[in-house]
């Protein structure tokens, strides 16, 4: 646990066009978590989000970061960039959560508390004390079956597969190979936590309650909810294909999980 509590857990807020929104939630962060670090990666918004963050950097350089990028590159590599910013930088803790209050940031040191014991904290709305405020009856049917079709395609038990409020372990995110991942959006939550789940780790929901965004517009289309639909097939039978590997190889397999364990241990 020493590495662990030695160094604050970072959060990371990917942000397009929430200019309305990051000032407040930065400042929601700071008053509900002070001794995390924030990272936000913002791609090019057209909004003037990045001179909010800027200003709000100015009273908490040490603690409020900006990683800006070109233009719009997706959720899914802004996660990338994040993430591998804050492994760079030792961080042994890695926190995900939406720019648009969607996620209440008050849970955060629950999520972190729990990520103690635990490798991955999800934020669950469907389990027992979680859910979803004010959404159409409609976006709740294909929120909630969308991760039904893909925990009983990828054999998992996490009922909240596509949410993006959850919390890594470093070990985790630098044992999943990154920079090979090419989801975005729903599937790219799918994506991380289904290579957790085949590297062996535990997985834990935590429940929470997700709000209507606050302010602006969503970012997600029909697009990436056809993704995460067809890309949950690729990523099933690339399991089928470890599978097989493992199969061949079971020295292999026991030398990994001592690697790992081995590695779990040294935290
Ligand atoms: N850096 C970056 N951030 C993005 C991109 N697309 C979305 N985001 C951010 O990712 C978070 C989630 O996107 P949202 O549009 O809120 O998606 P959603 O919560 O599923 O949809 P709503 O409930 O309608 O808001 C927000 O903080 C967005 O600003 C992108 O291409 N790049
Ligand atoms: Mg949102």
């Amino acid at each position: 646990m020493s590495a662990y509590t030695a160094k604050p857990a970072l959060v990371v807020i990917p942000t397009y066009n929430e200019a309305m929104n990051i000032g407040p939630m930065l400042q929601a962060i700071q008053g509900h978590a002070p001794e995390v670090h924030i990272l936000v990666v913002d791609d090019n918004s057209q909004d003037g989000t990045a001179e909010e963050v800027k200003a709000q950097q100015r009273a908490a350089p040490d603690r409020i970061f900006l990683l800006q990028r070109a233009g719009k590159l997706g959720l899914g590599t802004a996660y990338i960039a994040g993430f591998t910013w804050g492994l760079d930088r030792g961080y042994q803790a890695l926190l995900e959560i939406d720019a648009d209050f969607s996620h209440d940031p008050r849970e955060i040191p629950a999520l972190l508390h729990k990520l103690l014991t635990r490798d991955v904290v999800i934020g669950s709305r469907y389990i027992l004390g979680g859910g979803t405020e004010n959404w159409h009856p409609m976006r709740k049917l294909i929120s909630k079956a969308g991760s039904l079709y893909a925990r009983s395609i990828l054999g998992m038990t996490i009922r909240d597969l596509t949410g993006g409020y959850n919390a890594w372990r470093a070990d985790v995110l630098r044992t999943i190979d990154l920079m090979s991942i090419r989801s975005e959006g729903y599937s790219f939550q799918i994506e991380l936590k289904y290579r957790a789940f085949l590297a062996g780790y535990s997985l834990n929901e935590h429940p929470i309650l997700f709000s209507e965004r606050r302010e602006g517009q969503s970012k997600m289309s029909g697009r990436i909810i056809w993704e995460a639909f067809f890309r949950v097939w690729g990523l099933r039978f690339r399991h089928r294909a470890s599978n097989a590997r493992l199969a061949k190889a079971p020295e292999d397999l026991a030398q990994e999980h001592v690697y790992s364990v081995a590695k779990a241990g040294l935290d």
